[in-house]
């Protein structure tokens, strides 16, 4: 739909709510204040027929920018003596709201260029740029009917949004707002922080909750974003419930609008994505990472810092070289999802000169290898050693883009478990020689010439016929690679139409060789390796996994010992569990289980004692935690999940014998939320909480 179609619903929109706003700000008159036009009369767009028509665009641009811009670009990351802060300065250098507030006036980006922005997101093959509109420091980068802490209270004034729209609309670049849920100057919000001694008296979040609708409903009605990215969704007064309501006050508005899936309490931690049936939102958003094997089925984004900061730190100089963007791009691209890569501007309106010579830099690639990129789909392949695979039907041909990272010594391209001749092969810019590509088995294999056009990624385009017919090799699934008595062993993702045959001995799989006919049973240790027969010839790649019958770890004679476990409390400001060993506690306890920890930030805590085990069996530790955790057995690093996240679980193994086996759990929490679970369960059961009577000290 058409963005003047937009604006007359938005002009319509702007005309119903007046009534809702006519009173002062903040008048609240029950949640449902400001709900949109609806019914006969309102003129509400058309929606689009279904979901891949609304999704249509965007699938198409693969491609955008992330704008980080606000009242923490003035501080630079600086506060007192520290330098690493971002946007989160206000909560991670604990400044008061009254000393914060002082940027608003301060805040006059005398330099800001609307147009230069979206030309330089356009010249990069950017073709949305995202840009809070306001951060979890409740700061509104334009003028809101809803807030004083807004663009109206600075020293500019100006409509840096509009502006930017505009700006964006003349450069075929599809305008889109960050809007955090989270929001620490509003006195409806909770929680306020944990250190704040700002009461949180007469605080109503359902108030606060009118106030987050009616920016969003403002938004959208002044500015018709392209997608609606919530974020700070995280925090306990946020709930599953009150995100749907958002959500489908975003799709009233405009159903064509996207909208993320951290509306909702289901984002799954910086994975990006929850498989909870009930979730909404348009596509999910792993954070700072590519999804190994991305995300099939559903759509993604992954959204990424071009150095260590999302807003403007001045003394980061941690870049990502222009070959890394270049290379994430295609990756993320190859696995059918979105890249969203961020800028942090200047207070002064500028880009940092290193983002933007990184931006150039892919956009002088994109200008040969956009067609690589937009509005191609994920490849056929698993993963390959050279390079990366992107791919769009052309007729019924296909193309298929071979993004060549490094040039394979042998000089040729192999294409796994491939059915499909080839028509043609080139390089898409560069020499114009056709390439030779020839069958070799269920291979296909190209000739590459001793030098390559493109040093950081150069793309050979390979003409098919019809619809890829790649041939991949089952996945070996087994919940562990070692085991004490019995382990089970299965195949995943089973190639339609082929015949399996497996060996296990480490041979190599033949056609005379056992044929897979279900899960195995294991009592001792093997090499398992499976290829895939079509029609008598070997078509896939051999999968290969070696499973190892290992002795358990001795229990330990623990002598006399009490319930529960110790655990120390620690203060400090880490972004990695630091080792506690060398570091003075604050204070310890004794815990009856683990519990939930201590909802504090800038600490960490050392949970340690005895693990009691029933049976000499292999034991999976399920380890979820925000921010990062260790765990230790016996002195084993059993489990690591280390690092700053939103709630994750990583998972580990070891063998024990029956009986009690040191126990030691590290966490640490930053900001943000504070999470930390440990269950356990032997080989082939679901992992189940640690119990009382399982843990023990010694005194
Ligand atoms: O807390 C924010 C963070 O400041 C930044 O905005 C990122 C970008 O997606 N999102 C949150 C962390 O997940």
């Amino acid at each position: 739909m058409g963005s003047e179609r937009r604006r007359v619903l938005a002009v319509v929109v702007a005309a119903m709510l007046v009534a809702c706003r006519s009173e002062p700000q903040g008048t609240y008159r029950g949640p449902d204040q400001c709900v949109p036009p609806s019914g006969e009369g309102a003129d509400v767009p058309a929606a689009p027929a279904s979901q891949d028509e609304r999704m249509a665009w965007w699938r198409e641009a693969r491609f955008g920018m992330f704008i980080h811009w606000g009242l923490y670009a003035i501080p630079a990351g600086k506060w007192g003596e520290h330098t690493g802060y971002g946007e989160w300065i206000r909560d991670s250098a604990r400044i008061p709201l009254a000393e914060y507030e002082r940027f608003l006036p301060q805040f006059d980006p005398v330099n800001f260029d609307a147009d230069a922005w979206a030309r330089t997101a356009a010249g990069a093959g950017m073709k949305y740029l995202v840009i809070t509109s306001k951060h979890h420091d409740g700061f509104a980068l334009y003028d809101s009917r809803w807030s004083e802490w807004d663009m109206g209270s600075t020293k500019s004034k100006r409509d840096l949004l509009g502006e930017l729209k505009a700006a964006c609309d003349r450069h075929g670049v599809r305008f889109a707002t960050y809007h955090s849920i989270m929001d620490w100057q509003h006195p409806d919000y909770l929680p306020r922080r944990p250190w704040e001694t700002r009461s949180s008296e007469g605080a109503d979040f359902a108030r606060f909750r009118a106030y987050l609708r009616g920016q969003v409903t403002e938004l959208v009605e002044r500015y018709q974003p392209a997608v609606m990215w919530f974020d700070g969704e995280w925090e306990s007064t946020w709930t599953h419930e009150q995100g749907v309501e958002l959500f489908e006050l975003c799709r009233s508005l405009d159903p064509w609008m996207l909208v993320n899936n951290r509306v909702d309490v289901h984002r799954g931690g910086m994975a990006g994505f929850s498989s909870s049936r009930e979730a909404v939102g348009d596509f999910g958003t792993p954070e700072q990472e590519i999804p190994p094997t991305g995300m099939p089925g559903v759509d993604w984004e992954t959204c990424m810092t071009m150095n260590d900061h999302w807003g403007f730190n001045a003394a980061d100089a941690n870049w990502k070289s222009s070959r890394d963007c270049i290379r994430m791009l295609v990756d993320v691209a190859s696995k059918g999802g979105n890249y969203l890569l961020n800028v942090g501007p200047r207070a002064d309106g500028t880009f940092p000169p290193e983002a933007v010579e990184r931006l150039a830099a892919i956009g002088a690639w994109m200008r040969k290898h956009a067609g690589a990129i937009h509005g191609t789909s994920a490849s056929p392949f698993g993963s390959l050693p050279w390079g990366r695979v992107t791919m769009r039907r052309d007729g019924d041909d296909t193309l298929l883009y071979l993004h060549v990272f490094e040039r394979p010594q042998s000089g040729e391209l192999v294409l796994p478990g491939i059915g499909n001749e080839p028509l043609s092969a080139g390089f898409l810019s560069g020499p114009r020689l056709a390439l030779h590509a020839e069958r070799r088995g269920s291979e296909l294999v190209l000739a590459l010439p001793p030098t390559l056009p493109d040093s950081d990624c150069s793309v050979v385009t390979l003409r098919i016929v019809g619809a890829p017919v790649v041939y991949r090799a089952p996945r070996i699934a087994a919940e562990s690679d070692e085991f004490v008595s019995r382990l089970t062993v299965d195949l995943a993702e089973l190639p339609e139409g082929l015949d399996l045959r497996f060996t296990l001995d480490g041979s190599e799989p033949l056609l005379r060789s056992s044929s897979w006919s279900g899960a195995l049973e294991l009592l001792s240790s093997v090499t398992l390796r499976v290829r895939g027969f079509h029609k008598g010839e070997p078509v896939t790649p051999i999968v290969e996994r070696a499973f190892r019958r290992v002795e358990p770890h001795a229990a330990s004679e623990t002598g006399a010992t009490r319930p529960g476990l110790r655990q120390q409390v620690f203060a400090g400001d880490w972004d990695k569990v630091p080792d506690f060993s060398v570091l003075t506690e604050r204070e310890s306890a004794v815990l009856p289980q683990l519990g939930p920890p201590p909802r504090e930030e800038r600490i960490g805590t050392r949970t340690s004692g005895w693990i009691e085990v029933p049976a000499d069996e292999y034991y999976i530790f399920a380890l979820a935690s925000d921010d990062g955790s260790k765990l230790w057995i016996d002195g084993a690093l059993v489990v690591d999940n280390d690092g700053l996240h939103g709630t994750l679980e990583k998972r580990g193994g070891i063998a024990l014998a029956r009986g009690r086996h040191a126990l030691r759990l590290d966490w640490i929490n930053k900001s943000g939320g504070a999470e930390l679970d440990l269950r356990l369960a032997p080989l082939g059961q679901p992992p189940a909480p640690l119990t009382p009577d399982q843990l023990s000290h010694t005194p």
